[in-house]
């Protein structure tokens, strides 16, 4: 199977961490972020909107990360990542949809792009009220973490996988040194939020994370530790 990603995309992010923690080999297809190459006929025929993750897998071409991940827990079914039970599957597709279609629109296009773009100091108001949403919808989040600490059910599942790539890249661009004037409150996110906290952890304690890690962000991470 062959991936289609840049790295640093969350949406592509899931379908990493789904492979690995599935054990589903993949060729990983790294591609600059410009529309030249996302909106490239060729592309385009993988992903219609020109958007990673695709794949391809034999004849088959997919886009639309939750349905990746559907499509490989279906042909790969150990370890599911949306639920044993039917009421498990509902459950997590549940928020799988919540978090695709609430809080990554507040996420997306209120904190992470105008953060990205460099825009965020001359659009604060934007990015505020994108903040107090944020937070609005962490708190909802936060109080109906599972017992077990993952969001549905005991065991990691595309829930998990969907929510974590939506929100470290809005714990990693919200705490920026410039962007904390804006006091967008992400940096007291550990104390605020403490059960999911403990679920940051819990994933970045699966041995099949670490793989995972964005090379790009690593490759920052190294540079910044080699200034300070
Ligand atoms: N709903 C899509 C969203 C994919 C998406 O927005 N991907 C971004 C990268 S994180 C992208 O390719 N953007 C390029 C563009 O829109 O031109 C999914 O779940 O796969």
């Amino acid at each position: 199977m062959k991936l289609h990603l840049f790295s640093g995309s969350g949406f592509a992010w899931r379908i990493q961490l789904a492979c690995e923690l599935k054990g589903i080999p993949y060729d990983a297809a790294y591609m600059q972020p410009s529309q030249e190459n996302l909106k490239a006929p060729a592309f385009v025929e993988l992903s219609p909107r020109g958007k990673v993750p695709a794949i391809e897998d034999g004849a088959l071409a997919l886009s639309e990360s939750l349905a990746i991940m559907a499509y490989l827990d279906a042909v790969h079914p150990e370890r599911p990542l949306f639920g044993t039970t039917a009421e498990e599957t509902g459950r997590i597709w549940q928020k799988c949809l919540d978090f695709d279609l609430y809080v990554s629109a507040d996420f997306i296009p209120n904190i992470i792009a105008p953060i990205l773009q460099g825009r965020a100091l001359d659009e604060s108001d934007h990015v505020k009220r994108g903040a107090e949403i944020a937070h609005t919808e962490l708190a909802k989040i936060e109080a109906d973490v599972a017992a077990s600490g993952w969001i549905v059910g005991d065991n990691v599942s595309a829930a998990d996988v969907t929510l974590y790539t939506m929100i470290e890249p809005v714990l990693r661009f919200g705490t920026k040194p410039e962007v904390l004037k804006l006091n967008l409150g992400f940096d007291t996110f550990a104390g605020r939020y403490p059960k999911l906290q403990n679920w940051r952890q819990k994933i970045q304690d699966l041995p099949e994370y670490e793989a995972t890690y964005p090379v790009y962000w690593r490759e920052v991470d190294q540079q910044m530790a080699a200034a300070s």
